[in-house]
């Protein structure tokens, strides 16, 4: 189960997110990102407009195939916005050669619903063809449409296919749908990480929390198979973010040059934070992290206030 489906079961609120873009942006990618399921409950469609609705608990996600203008009769999907908390605008971020048509499609749209919380999202970014933040920026013209529609807009890339930038996404929506509060520093609990070679498919794990109970050693065995699996899948590409839940725990599998890292925290932390440490401790872990000693070591001298004590 996504994190994101786990959060919004949560609330006692209805949410709906609306995914707008051209089509094949990677739109139903996302949708089966989000519910985690290749067979979810579509209650509803309008195929001929090309809308779809997916519904599961108190999640609707509504998908709109553009076409390459906004529809004149504007009743059915412009309502259909209206009603949504969240505006997702899907580009293709390997697709350079829609790039000018999105950004007028995207100015259109928000012009025409004047979204309260848009999100811009650059989809495919695993693929080698995906185009920089920078350049989505820029051609989009999204700092000049912050400024003029005073909606809260940001533009990240991710990856349904790898699952990067997914947490990213889900954080942003945690915060402007639930308005938490920014904390400056989140820290979790790394109960034990375990790390996995892909070349030599060596596994090594330590444990960081002083007394492990019999759930933490089992959750480990899980994890270590759980890598095994997740670096096969993963193969194809060079980056990869998961996140999954075990016994108490949460698992954050980020793969990166050859190696998967997976840490092992407590169910109610901070995804983000512990992505961030997987990424930073795979940037070392060649140099310094050859034995479960010297993995220690690395992660407790670079993270004392995150391991658990
Ligand atoms: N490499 C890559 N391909 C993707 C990703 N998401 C979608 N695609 C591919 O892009 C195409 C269109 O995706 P789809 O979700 O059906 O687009 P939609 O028309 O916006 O719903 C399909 O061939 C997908 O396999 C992604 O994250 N990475
Ligand atoms: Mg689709």
């Amino acid at each position: 189960m996504s994190s994101l489906k786990t959060l919004i079961s949560k609330v006692k609120n209805k949410i709906s997110i609306a995914i707008i873009g051209l089509k094949n942006a990677g739109k139903t990618e996302l949708v089966k990102r989000i519910l985690q399921t290749e067979d979810f409950l579509q209650i509803s469609t309008q195929e001929s407009l090309g809308l779809k609705l997916y519904v599961h608990e108190n999640l609707t996600l509504l998908t709109w195939d553009i076409i390459d203008s906004l529809p004149s009769d504007h009743s059915l999907w412009k309502r259909a916005i209206l009603g949504a908390n969240v505006l997702f605008f899907i580009v293709d971020s390997t697709d350079r050669a829609h790039l000018t048509l999105n950004k007028q499609l995207l100015w259109a749209l928000i012009e025409e619903v004047l979204p309260d919380r848009l999100l811009i999202l650059g989809s495919k970014a695993d693929s080698s063809k995906s185009i920089s933040i920078d350049e989505l920026l820029d051609t989009l013209e999204v700092v000049e449409l912050d400024k003029r529609t005073r909606c809260h807009c940001d533009l990240f890339k991710f990856s349904a296919k790898t699952g990067e930038g997914m947490y990213t996404i889900e954080e942003w929506l945690t915060k402007t749908l639930f308005k938490q509060r920014e904390r400056i520093i989140d820290y979790v609990h790394i109960a034990a990480c375990v790390t996995l070679c892909e070349e030599t498919s060596d596994l090594m794990d330590v444990i960081l929390t002083p007394k492990p109970d019999l759930s933490l050693i089992t959750t480990i065995h899980h994890i270590r198979r759980k890598a095994t699996i997740f670096s096969r899948v993963m193969r194809i590409h060079k980056t990869a973010e998961e996140v999954t839940e075990h016994n108490k725990y949460k698992i954050v599998l980020v793969k990166q040059k050859g190696y998967v890292i997976a840490l092992i925290v407590n169910q109610n932390d901070s995804v983000p934070r512990a992505i961030q440490i997987a990424k930073n401790i795979l940037q070392l872990v060649k140099d310094y992290c050859t034995t479960p000693e010297s993995l220690k070591k690395t992660i407790t001298l670079l993270y004392p206030l995150d391991v658990a004590n």
